[in-house]
């Protein structure tokens, strides 16, 4: 039912309640009077959208209030509940199981030890790192070259085998894991660095090398990774550029993906792309490259990489800080912006209750700032190559923060292992969200002035259900909504459930910042996209990968990808 409202939705949002009336009415919720309204987004306006009808946010495929309760239940069945029963995709029968002749063809190609059947291997291979998402295949394979992973899809896609690629398995909107029995493609074992060059700056590196590694490969070297993340010590720079990774340490301009200047990918038919450029600048058509930075691994699989990376400089200065209320939070960035200019290079904030969870939850981590509770905190970071005049700008700005009642408290680090605990508390919190039991997470852009109104909005939603935990990368309007509760229940899910969705398109916002949209999302994206821009990336998926081989049932709706002709057999 999902999938048919969000088709609709998509390719047709006009016909989409009669459709949904059509199939519907009278036959799942067994005779109860149910004139269906489907959710506006900010590309096509729902009848629920209009007056006369009950726009109560949140409520999704909803029933309208004016109907009468149901006789004898005193409650009304919410369509969106048998969506959330229908929600999990149904396999593609279209796509192969894998035989013994597959495994023996593998081990040729591999040899023994890139072709993992041990079950621990896979169980840790079928999970995701929040333990959300569980798929149940029975083979993982690990190429070690980029001739290996051509063979693997040429073979894969002619015998219909569905694949999912997988880097440090990291994500956390379950793009990484199988749904089903989709053979795994793990590039850990593809993580040599090839080039370096010392004058430009270019690193060409394979995919499988994790972030951290060439952090410290690049330190060595006088230069910067220009991405860093709490996952570090695990993702992967081919996984980093699939989900077009957003960073803590960044700030405009200096994007991740102004700094990828090639890839070399491998796509469905086994077909690989030389486009591992590392020319400064080269405009000799299309710039392909674009089409696989965020892709997740639907459209190809990225085996090397090409970045360029900027020269370390030498001053870098971080502030714990702290702010009564979120205004004096959103004006401290308009004014660190304008008086900190080219040396700002993170803003961070996060809310009393994502830094209560991180005290609780991880050990060796202190409060910066305890002599009194704060609501709100943020980090300042900045970077730039006049040590003494950068630190003097940097306190001037914090000192006349607080003297115009901006900032609360604050304090400068002092050394290194300071600022790398103060990052810690920050980069800390997803680990503390896991130990404290299930949590949904949002990934979100959003205009800074509003992004606050949401979370107080949920917490009024949810009451003492849950606990609403608020972070992000507020100098990238990036908000991080985090709802802990002690398990995974329908009813709490229902309540954030598609409200969240519908207020960041009411927004303009976008539901994915970061993140990707993985299977948590495939089907939410009509919420940030039009109906035009999702036919065409469907299309371009049906020419790259026609058998839809590549991580199905992620990133885009199924449903519009079979009506656009993929995986049809
Ligand atoms: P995986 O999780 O293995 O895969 C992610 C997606 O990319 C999947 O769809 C997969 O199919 C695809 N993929 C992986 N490798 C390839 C490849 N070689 N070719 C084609 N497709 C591929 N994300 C941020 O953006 N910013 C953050 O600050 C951030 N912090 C995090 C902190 C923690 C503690 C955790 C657990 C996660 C965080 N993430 C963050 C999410 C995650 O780390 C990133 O999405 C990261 O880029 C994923 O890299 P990976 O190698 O683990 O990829
Ligand atoms: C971060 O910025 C990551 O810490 C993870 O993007 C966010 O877990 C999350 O919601
Ligand atoms: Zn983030």
């Amino acid at each position: 039912m999902e999938d048919t409202t969000t088709n609709k939705q998509i390719s047709s949002p006009t016909t989409t309640v009669a459709a949904l009336r059509l199939f519907f009415h009278d036959y799942f919720v067994d005779g109860y009077d149910t004139s269906i309204l489907v959710s506006s987004t900010r590309f096509s306006k729902s009848e629920r959208g209009y007056p006369g009808f009950s726009n109560r946010k949140g409520s999704g495929i909803g029933i309208p209030d004016s109907l009468p309760r149901v006789q004898g239940h005193g409650y009304r069945i919410h369509c969106r509940n048998i969506a959330s029963m229908t929600s999990k995709p149904v396999r593609n029968q279209s796509f192969a199981m894998i035989n013994c002749d597959d495994i023996s063809y593998f081990k040729k190609i591999l040899g023994e030890r890139g072709v993992v059947l041990e079950e621990e291997k896979l169980d840790d291979a079928n999970t995701d790192w929040m333990r959300k998402f569980k798929g149940s295949s029975k083979l993982m394979l690990q190429p070690r070259s980029t001739q290996e992973v051509s063979q693997i899809l040429d073979y894969c896609n002619s015998r219909r085998l569905a694949v999912v690629p997988q880097g440090g398995n990291t994500g956390l909107v379950g793009g990484s894991v199988p749904v089903f029995d989709e053979v795994i493609i793990n590039v850990s074992s593809m993580n040599n660095t090839i080039s370096f060059d010392k004058d430009s700056g270019i690193l060409v590196c394979e995919a499988g090398c994790i972030l951290e590694n060439l952090i410290s490969f690049l330190d060595n070297e006088g230069y910067i990774m220009p991405l860093d993340l709490g996952a570090k010590g695990s993702c992967q720079i081919g996984g980093n550029v699939s989900t077009n990774a957003g960073a803590c340490a960044l700030f405009d301009t200096r994007t991740f993906l102004s700094g990828i200047s090639g890839l070399e990918v491998v796509l469905a038919n086994g077909t690989v792309l030389d486009m591992l450029g590392t020319l400064r600048k080269d405009n000799t058509g299309y710039d392909l490259k674009h089409l696989f930075i965020g892709s997740e691994g639907s459209l190809g699989i990225v085996t090397k990489v090409s970045i360029l990376t900027p020269p370390k400089l030498s001053s870098v200065n971080l502030a714990f800080l702290a702010c009564e209320d979120y205004t004096s939070c959103q004006k401290l960035l308009s004014e660190a912006k304008r008086k900190l200019g080219e040396i700002l290079s993170a803003f961070e904030f996060l809310d009393i209750n994502a830094m209560d969870l991180v005290l609780k939850h991880l050990d060796g981590l202190r409060n910066p700032l305890p002599s009194a509770k704060h609501n709100f905190y943020i980090l300042i970071e900045t970077t730039g190559s006049m040590e003494s005049h950068d630190k003097e700008k940097l306190e001037s700005f914090l000192l006349q923060s607080m003297e115009n009642g901006l900032l609360n408290d604050g304090v400068l680090a002092q050394d290194v292992n300071q600022a790398s605990s103060f990052w810690r508390i920050r980069e800390g919190i997803p680990e503390a969200l896991m130990k404290a039991g299930a949590v949904y997470k949002y990934d979100l852009s959003l205009p800074p002035e509003k992004m606050y109104n949401l979370v107080e909005e949920m917490r009024e939603r949810l009451g003492t259900a849950a606990n609403v935990v608020a972070y992000g990368h507020l100098g990238d309007g990036n908000l991080h909504l985090n709802i802990s509760t002690r398990q995974y229940n329908d009813s709490i899910l229902s309540k954030i459930e598609p409200f969240v969705y519908e207020w960041t398109s009411e927004q303009r916002g976008s539901i994915s910042a970061e993140h990707g949209l993985g299977l948590m999302k495939a089907n939410k994206i009509h919420y940030s996209k039009s109906a035009e821009t999702v036919q065409l990336m469907a299309a371009i998926k049906k020419l790259l990968d026609p058998n839809g081989i590549l991580n199905p049932y992620k990133v885009l709706p199924t449903s519009i990808l079979s009506q656009s002709g993929v995986d049809e057999p």
